[in-house]
This record gives structure tokens, sequence and C-alpha cells, in this order.
């Protein structure tokens, strides 16, 4: 097992690198998204959007290779990208006009991730994305986290999917209600054209489940909100580059969790491809992300079913409460990389 990283938009600096190093961390997964871009320019209709997506330029074998110099140069591994911008795909997910063309951008992302040596490329097949969240001093000592407290639920207004904007000039109304069976047809779609690709370009494509994993949000089906539904998935186009983003925290979020069971399993299946690691308190429509060692998880356990799997792959240590302090982010990010690091070499020694 690796300790990984992750690191965002605005957050992918020299400095956090040196951060993530310094912090024995040796893999890491950027999300090249800057999530809350002009999230405060957005229409007023758009409030509690992540932000919107603007217009990057493609995600090509250029780029990308610069991208990958930089996290080598300070010694790091670039091990995975996690999540296309909705820019990319929106009408992919929303079975829009321009699906088709957009699929094209993405097989041409993943052919440039697979030239660019970067192995893994995490995915949220999601409409509503993480949705509902907000802010509470619920974690150990006060420290401020997210929660999910069952929220009430409005449509997805046009122009908007996976929580973000993409065309803020969208006309009024919303995109309305989708059945499990649509978008269980949408990632179908999606599946039986990208992971030929990938497969060609020698790329895993990693599935990140449905967070937070409610049947439906704001009228629309979710596709993994069970641990029960990755089968499915895997079932819907075989492949041994289709894995799971085991995001231990949203699946022990589930109503029907077999958690431990679920890591045994896929860990041997050899289909974890990489791992978010967060504890969390209940489960929806009611949960709470609490410290690493809180909460409801047996973090070490989970670490030892993986180990004995013989899984070999990341542990990246996922959102976290925020410490009162003058660096409240990385205070929390410092404090459970070192406690997933020394879990980690007990259980790798045993
Ligand atoms: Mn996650």
């Amino acid at each position: 097992m690796k300790l990984g990283y992750a690191l965002g938009g605005v957050g992918i600096t020299r400095d956090n690198l040196k951060f993530a190093r310094q912090a024995g961390v040796t893999h890491v997964v950027l999300h090249l998204t800057d999530y809350a871009y002009k999230r405060d320019e957005l229409p007023d209709r758009y409030r509690g959007a992540a932000g919107f997506t603007g217009a990057p330029k493609l995600w090509d074998y250029e780029f990308l290779s610069g991208v990958k110099k930089m996290v080598n140069d300070e010694g790091l591994v670039l091990e995975a990208l996690e999540n296309f911008n909705p820019y990319f795909w929106h009408d992919v997910l929303l079975d829009g006009p321009r699906k088709h063309e957009q699929m094209e951008t993405l097989k041409q992302i993943i052919r440039a991730v697979g030239k660019s040596g970067i192995p893994t490329f995490g995915y949220n097949f999601s409409l509503a994305g993480v949705w509902g969240l907000t802010s509470v001093p619920e974690a150990r000592g006060g420290a401020l986290t997210a929660a999910f407290l069952n929220p009430e639920q409005k449509p997805i207004p046009n122009g908007m999917v996976w929580n973000m904007v993409y065309d803020p000039a969208a006309p009024v109304g919303d995109i309305g209600t989708v059945s499990q069976e649509q978008i269980w047809q949408r990632a179908e779609y999606f599946l039986s054209e990208i992971l030929p690709v990938a497969e060609e370009a020698g790329v895993v494509m990693a599935a990140h489940p449905d967070d937070p994993p409610m049947t439906t949000i704001r009228g629309t089906a979710r596709l993994v909100h069970q641990p029960r539904l990755y089968q499915r998935l895997f079932d819907l186009v075989p492949s041994a580059n289709s894995k799971a983003e085991l995001c231990v925290g949203t699946l022990a979020e589930m109503t029907e969790t077999d958690l431990y069971e679920w890591v045994e399993t896929y860990a041997n299946a050899g289909k974890v491809a990489y791992v978010h690691l967060r504890n969390v308190r209940g489960r929806v429509p009611n949960f709470v992300e609490v410290f690493v060692d809180e909460g409801d998880t047996d973090i070490l356990r989970i670490l030892r079913i993986l180990h004995r799997a013989g899984y070999d792959g990341l542990i990246t240590p996922d959102h976290a409460p925020a410490m009162n302090c003058p660096a409240p982010g990385h205070a929390a990010m410092a404090f459970q990389l070192g406690y997933l690091k020394a879990l980690m070499k007990v259980v790798m020694s045993e």
C-alpha cells in the first residue's frame, strides 16, 4: 500500500506538493478542475452550486505531460486524475444533443492520459453530484466539518450538472426528473464507448460511488448508491479496466452497508483502483464526516483487509474536519496523513 494525497484546482502548487512529500506521501491524485471557480459570480438560481466550469482547454498530451513533470519534479508519482470537468461531458450525463461529440472529447482525454503515463482516471457518473452538505461544528472538539442533514431538494436548474454550472445563460427552468433506468442507460453508453479506449490506452477507469448515497437527489436517480450496485456497474460493460474508486466514507454512509465484506470481496477480485479514506458518523439521510480516528468505521480493520487481499494501491485521506489554527485544512490533512501512515506501517509489518 502507498500513501497518496489529492490536490485540486488552485491547490495544485509546488508548495502543496512539497507539503505532501514532507508528510511522507509518495503518490498524488490530481483534480484538474477548480470546482469553486467563480462561485460567487453565478446567478441566484444557482445558489448552492460548487462553481462554474469555465471553458477549459482540452486536457491533451502536452498539458498533461507538463502537469506530470511538475509532480515528478517534487519527487512524487502522478497516480491518477480524478473527475472530468463537467464542461467536457455535460451532455453525456444529461443525454443532450452534444453527447456524441463530447464522448469523442472524453476519448481524446483518456488517450492523452495513457500517453502521459498516468495509470488511472477516476470518474463520478452523477447528475446531482456531491450536493447538500453543510458545514457544522460536529467533529471532535467542535471542529467544523461537512454533514448531510437531509435538506429540502429543489430540481436541478438548466445549465447545470454535477453540481457545477456549465451554461449560466441557459433558459429558465429545470432538467426535470431522471429515472434509475435512464441513468443506467446513460452509464452503459458512456462505459461501452470509453472502456475499449481505456484498455487500448492502458488506463484504469475508477468509479466513485454517489456521495451522498441517496437513491435520488433533486429528482435525479443515483448510480452506485448501495455497495451491491458496484457489481451491476462492473457487469454493465465488463472490462479489466473498469474498477472502483473505493470511497470508504461514502460506502459507510449507505443503508445496506456490508462495508468490510465489500472491501474484502472486491480487493481480492482486484477491483479496487485506489482508496479514499475518511470516517463518518451515521448514514443517509443523516451523517457527519468526522476525524479519521473517530466515527463508525474501524479504519485499522479496513487497512488490514486491504493488505491481506494483496491490495498494493493508494490510500488517500479524504475530506477532513478543519482544525482551529492558521492553516485549518493543512493541519487536518497532516493529522490524517500521519495517522494513516502509522496504521499502514503496522498493517504491512504483520
Ligand atoms: Mn470520496
